[in-house]
């Protein structure tokens, strides 16, 4: 374990090289737009099983914008409930938890492949196969030698369970938020209260707790994943009326302006660098370290950021406090770059997962996902380069192959054997393919320079 790594490279890996910002990703617990419209494209709006990105420098920061499109997992994971096909519009449920943690600390540079998420509902296992990606799991798409579309773990459900003291079957729990060092451990809250049997007489966990499963408990991979973990080694770290009082303590509004005094469920967590590191001895008397942890509540709508430092406080990372103080009128969600529905009320979403990255944004999108026989593909982007290449491949009905790439974006290559190419302007444009007669599954994928660095963007699939 070489925790230092994660701190030393990954800045130097992503920021210098391609002038990667520090950024928030996101997910809104409902549909939502982006403050700056993205150029009017299909990119504006914001779904709960998509992931929205809000940079955090050069300030001041305007608006979010889509960094996962449900387009680009839909492509990485195939036809995961084998109906034939590729497009679900409601996989994963929702994403109710996002981590980047190993993707940086293995110096990996972070991309929709690498950042690990939760959903709140099982994936089918027709392209992944078992144990694939439930409700208590985090883990990501990928490729191995089994197959594409396969699903690499971060944290298991089950390793969930014995961390709890209860036993790995039957899965009860859903992990509604994640964040995680490797010489701090793994910090979650779960999405419903449940008896539990973990050390300490630690009986009952209740969804606005935050605990840990420390360091010490948790055997890593080389890339720094959970491989195992000490059954019951779970500890408290914020029971929910503590998370309460730093909620009360953040003196922040809702998106009605009203001033919040609980958490509810705790629905998103990172670690607040920038917070107090404390000692606390736990009970069987080793002092571990406790960090400061940014977070969200189901009673934060407006889509307000906290953070437990110096007795709760609004987030405020760089350009501005990411929620409204009491008395000065609704938490709108244009903090965090959001489009509020009026001047005076904010939008209805909470945060439902949140991690802090330095990722590239550049994506695809298509205005239709299945399009009827004898019409085009139109296809929307959003790039940072000035110029973009664009590639279209056949896809296989069940899952798309790629291969590796080396760039400091997407790192997989979608459309090796392109079949037809066009080009568009750089930031938000659209373009359109000859009308399709025949049934077929495309994938398309574009490439930029940004400075001297090739860049590819998510994949994108539109099937006839
Ligand atoms: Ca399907
Ligand atoms: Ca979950
Ligand atoms: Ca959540």
């Amino acid at each position: 374990m070489q925790p230092t790594l994660r701190l030393a490279a990954f800045p130097l890996l992503a920021a210098q090289l391609l002038a990667q910002a520090p950024s928030i990703l996101f997910t809104t617990s409902q549909p939502e737009q982006t403050l700056s419209g993205s150029g009017g494209t299909v990119l504006q709006q914001l779904r709960p099983n998509e992931v929205a990105q809000f940079d955090l420098f050069p300030c001041p920061s305007f608006s979010a914008e889509k960094w996962g499109p449900r387009t680009a997992y839909d492509t990485m994971a195939g036809d995961a409930n084998g109906d034939g096909w590729i497009h679900e519009a409601i996989r994963f449920g929702a994403i109710d938890a996002l981590l980047d943690m190993p993707a940086s600390a293995s110096g990996q540079v972070p991309s929709q492949r690498s950042v690990f998420f939760s959903p709140t509902q099982a994936m089918g296992n027709f392209i992944s196969g078992f144990p694939g990606l439930r409700p208590g799991d985090t883990a990501r798409i990928t490729y191995n030698t089994l197959g594409f579309g396969q699903v690499e773990h971060f944290l298991t459900a089950e390793d969930l369970q014995i961390a709890l003291g209860l036993p790995p079957v039957p899965l009860i729990l859903d992990l509604d938020a994640i964040a995680a060092d490797p010489n701090l451990g793994v910090f979650f809250s779960i999405d419903q209260n449940a008896a539990v049997a973990a050390g300490c007489g630690l009986n009952f966990v209740q969804d606005g707790d935050v605990l840990v499963i420390p360091a010490g408990a948790i055997t890593w991979t080389p890339d720094f994943r959970v491989a195992a973990v000490v059954p019951g080694s779970a500890e408290m770290v914020y029971p929910e009326p503590l998370m309460d009082a730093f909620v009360t303590g953040a003196n922040v509004t809702n998106a009605n302006g009203i001033c919040v005094n609980q958490v509810g469920d705790v629905e998103s967590l990172e670690i607040d660098w920038n917070g107090a590191l404390f000692g606390v001895p736990g009970c069987t008397g080793t002092v571990t370290a406790r960090p400061a942890l940014v977070f969200s509540g189901s009673t934060l709508s407006g889509c307000g950021l906290l953070t437990t430092n110096l007795g709760g406080q609004i987030w405020a990372p760089s350009c501005g406090p990411l929620a409204t103080s009491c008395g000065f009128g609704a938490t709108l969600g244009n903090q965090i770059g959001l489009l509020p529905p009026s001047a005076a009320i904010g939008v209805p979403s909470h945060v439902t997962a949140l991690t802090t990255t330095r990722s590239a944004r550049f994506v695809l999108e298509p205005q239709q996902h299945i399009v009827p026989l004898g019409n085009p593909a139109v296809v929307d982007i959003n790039s940072p380069g000035a110029l973009n290449f664009v590639f279209a491949a056949i896809s296989p009905p069940a899952v798309a192959p790629c291969a590796p790439f080396f760039n400091l974006g997407f790192p997989d290559v979608y459309v090796l054997g392109w079949v037809w190419s066009t080009f568009t302007p750089g930031g938000f444009s659209t373009f359109s393919t000859p009308p399709i007669n025949v049934p077929a599954k495309i994938v398309f994928q574009a490439g930029t320079f940004v400075g001297p660095n090739l860049l590819v963007s998510t994949p994108a699939t539109v099937e006839f």
